[in-house]
C-alpha cells in the first residue's frame, strides 16, 4: 500500500500556504481551493468517520481502530502508512493522491480520518447515518501539540514565536479553525448521532478501557490477549518507532521531522512547560468565557 500518484513529491520545501475562510473556517488554501470536492464527497452507510481537531492523537486512534479491525495482527496491521489505511478526507498535497482518490478506490467498510468542525462535515455522512469515533483533547496540550507540529510541517502557515501562535489559537486563527468551536460542536452532537466521543486524557489513564468503547462501537468482540495487544501495539513507545504511523516516510521537504517529530511527547501536562504563569492566567479566563455555554468537561493532568 502506498500513497501512490503519478506525480513527484517536492524536492525543495514549498512555500507555506495561507489560511482562507470556508463558510467562515479558515483552511489552508490546498484545502479551501479543492473545497468542492470534499463538500461533495459521498459517503457509503457503513464508513466510519474518525474526527479530531489537529493534533488530538488522531493518529493514536486511527491506530487502535487499525488493530481491532485486524485483530490486534501487528503484520497485518503493517501492510500500509497509517494515512493510506484511513486516509484523510481533506488532504490534497502534491505529489500524492489525494483523500477523496484514495478513499473511493477503498473498499467498504471504509475509514476515514477528518479535522472539519461539525458544520462543514459533507452532508452525504448525515443522510447515510454513518458512524462517527470523536475524539478531543484538553485544549493546552492540543495548543502546544500544534505549535510544535506547526514548525516542522511545510503544509501549514510558519508558527512564528510561542506567543504568536498562542494569540492565534485564542483567536480561531489556525487552520481548521477554533478548538472551542470544534470541541463544543461535536460535544453536543454525540447524543443525537452515531457518535463515540473520546478524550486523550481517558486514553492515557486507561487505554484498555477506551479500547473496548471503540470495540464495542465497531461490533467488534476482543479476546482479553488481543486487548493487550491493541494496548501494546498502540503505545506512544511502540508507535513512535513505527515508520507506518510516525511519518517518517514522508519525504522531509513536507514534514522536517529533525525540527519536530511528529511522534513528539504523547503526554498530559506538557503545556506546563510552555505557558508563563501571566499567559495561563489570561488563557483559563477566556477558556472560561468561550466554554461557560457547554457542558464538556476536560482534565489537563493527570
Ligand atoms: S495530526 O497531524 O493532526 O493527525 O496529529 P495527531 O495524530 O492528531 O496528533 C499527534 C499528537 O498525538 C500524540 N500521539 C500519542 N499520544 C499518546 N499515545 C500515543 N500512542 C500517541 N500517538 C500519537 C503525538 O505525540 C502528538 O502529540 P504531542 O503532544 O505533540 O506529542
Amino acid at each position: 500500500m502506498s500513497r501512490s500518484s503519478n506525480l513527484e513529491p517536492p524536492k525543495v520545501k514549498p512555500p507555506r500556504p495561507q489560511l482562507k475562510p470556508i463558510h467562515g473556517v479558515p483552511l489552508p488554501e490546498w484545502l479551501a481551493d479543492n473545497w468542492a470536492k470534499v463538500e461533495h464527497f459521498q459517503a457509503k452507510p457503513d464508513d466510519v468517520l474518525i474526527v479530531t481537531y489537529p493534533k488530538a492523537g488522531t493518529t493514536w486512534i486511527q491506530q487502535i481502530v487499525d488493530l481491532i479491525n485486524c485483530n490486534g495482527d501487528a503484520e497485518l496491521s503493517k501492510r500500509g502508512p497509517i494515512d493510506v489505511k484511513i486516509p484523510f478526507l481533506e488532504i490534497f498535497a502534491e505529489g500524492f493522491a489525494t483523500g477523496v482518490e484514495m478513499i473511493e478506490k477503498m473498499p467498504s467498510p471504509r475509514f476515514i480520518k477528518t479535522h472539519l468542525p461539525i458544520q462543514l462535515v459533507p452532508k452525504s455522512f448525515w443522510e447515510k447515518d454513518c458512524k462517527m469515533i470523536v475524539l478531543a483533547r484538553n485544549s493546552k496540550d492540543n495548543l502546544v501539540s500544534y505549535f510544535h507540529f506547526h514548525r516542522m510541517n511545510y503544509a501549514l502557515p510558519e508558527a512564528g514565536t510561542w506567543l504568536q501562535f498562542l494569540q492565534k489559537f485564542v483567536n480561531g486563527q489556525v487552520a481548521w479553525g477554533f478548538w472551542y468551536d470544534h470541541a463544543k460542536g461535536w460535544w453536543e452532537a454525540k447524543n443525537k448521532h452515531r457518535i463515540l466521543f473520546l478524550f486523550y486524557e481517558d486514553m492515557k489513564e486507561k487505554p484498555s478501557r477506551e479500547i473496548l468503547k471503540v470495540a464495542k462501537f465497531l461490533d467488534k468482540v476482543l479476546e482479553e490477549d488481543v486487548i493487550e495487544k491493541v494496548v501494546e501495539l498502540s503505545s506512544f513507545a511502540v508507535m513512535k518507532d513505527d515508520p507506518m504511523v510516525n511519518y517518517s516516510t514522508l519525504p522531509s521537504t513536507i514534514f522536517d521531522q529533525t525540527i519536530s517529530c511528529f511522534m513528539r511527547k504523547g503526554e498530559v501536562g506538557d503545556w506546563k512547560n510552555h505557558f508563563t504563569v501571566a499567559q495561563h492566567e489570561a488563557f483559563e479566563e477566556d477558556y472560561e468565557r468561550k466554554m461557560r455555554d457547554s457542558s464538556i468537561k476536560f482534565r489537563d493532568v493527570l
